[in-house]
């Protein structure tokens, strides 16, 4: 059943705002886990709790045609060396490929195969489109000064996997060296 007032919407690129979607914000503590240098984590996390990221949600229908869709921003940062960066998920439905299109800003995708561990990273920048297929954990990270918005579609049924296989272990990083973003394995981190 779709909701006929989500059919015909319009958003802010700049600050990834949706007229009358649901929003929501991330912080720095719910992203425990997520980032490698566990102790640097801990001193940010003493100093205050800012917020990472926002998506705002249009979910139209959820019959198995239908498409949700989400407009991010992640703000710019880092804890340690290690960029300010979403979550990450499988979708529950490890069929689901999602398109994300850049809107403003400088960031990369993270993408790592369920079955072989393969791993990319993409950019994420205005104008241009990363195809995320089935099976793949993805995670949206901000390597720029600026916030970096996003737009993300995906079938209605994807549904969204935080388990520890896709928030807690991807098995790359992505930080920053030397002013570049640089992807090691997590394995090779000596923290
Ligand atoms: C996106 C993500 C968004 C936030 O809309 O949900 O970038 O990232 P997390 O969901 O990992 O917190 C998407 O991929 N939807 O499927
Ligand atoms: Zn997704």
């Amino acid at each position: 059943m779709q909701h006929f007032e989500q059919l015909f919407t319009s958003f802010d690129p700049a600050k990834a705002e949706i007229a009358g979607a649901a929003t929501t914000q991330r912080f720095l503590s719910d992203l425990r886990g997520c980032f490698a240098d566990g102790n640097a984590y801990d001193a940010a996390l003493s100093s205050g709790n800012p917020p990472i990221y926002h998506v705002a949600s249009i979910e139209p229908g959820c019959d198995s045609g239908d498409l949700h869709l989400g407009i991010g921003l992640v703000l710019p940062g880092r804890i340690g060396s290690e960029y300010y960066m979403t979550k990450g998920h499988f979708h529950s439905w490890r069929e689901a490929a999602e398109v994300y299109i850049g809107l403003r800003g400088d960031g990369v995708m993270l993408l790592e195969n369920e079955s072989n561990g393969q791993c990319q990273l993409l950019p994420l920048q205005p104008n241009r489109i990363v195809y995320v297929p089935g099976h793949t954990a993805h995670r949206t990270i901000n390597i720029g000064a600026a916030p970096l918005t996003y737009l993300g579609i995906y079938p209605a049924k994807a549904g969204h996997d935080y388990g520890a296989s896709a928030a807690r272990s991807f098995r790359h990083v992505v930080i920053e060296r030397d002013g570049r973003p640089l992807m090691l394995e997590r394995s090779t981190l000596l923290l």
